[in-house]
């Protein structure tokens, strides 16, 4: 599986760093919502879903955190720790997020508003419902 990180240009100079997050540029859909998790309590485990269409970008703007990403074939790790690079998360991929630093503030822009009916919240049906997309994206 390709985990796709995009490299996200920051503006420094004496004053400090500034990164710009833009539509069509860095983001490659256009941002409908955003929303961050910050005081995530030492040990929790976030997540356990995949979406059916939704596509997102997931910036640790501080601190850091971990991702398993899951497509119903491989599960892959990925360590968040650099407020210069965002994770895209395309649709049909389970998720779990974890190991959040004391101070870790995660960021997540959406290409859609929030919609619980787009959740898919039961691993088992996640499996069944990745492998009839993959087959009705392959035909
Ligand atoms: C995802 C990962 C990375 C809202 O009311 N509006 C929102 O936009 C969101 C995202 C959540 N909520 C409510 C729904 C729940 O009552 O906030 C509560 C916590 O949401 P949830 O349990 O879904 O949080 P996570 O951390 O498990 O998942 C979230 C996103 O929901 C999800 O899309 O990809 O972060």
């Amino acid at each position: 599986m390709q985990i796709k990180l995009i490299p996200l240009q920051a503006h420094g100079d004496d004053r400090g760093s500034l990164i710009a997050l833009e539509e069509g540029k860095n983001i490659p859909f256009p941002v409908k919502r955003v929303y961050y998790l910050f005081n995530t309590k030492e040990g929790v485990r976030r997540g356990f879903h995949a979406h059916k269409t939704l596509k997102q970008v997931a910036i640790a703007v501080r601190g850091s955190c971990r991702f398993v990403l899951d497509d119903g074939n491989e599960r892959v790790e990925v360590l968040l720790d650099n407020p210069a690079q965002g994770l895209l998360i395309e649709s049909f991929m389970w998720r779990e997020m974890y190991d959040f630093s004391e101070d870790c503030v995660l960021m997540v822009l959406a290409d859609q508003l929030y919609d619980e009916s787009d959740y898919i919240r039961d691993y088992a049906q996640f499996i069944e419902a990745a492998n009839s997309h993959v087959h009705s994206s392959a035909q």
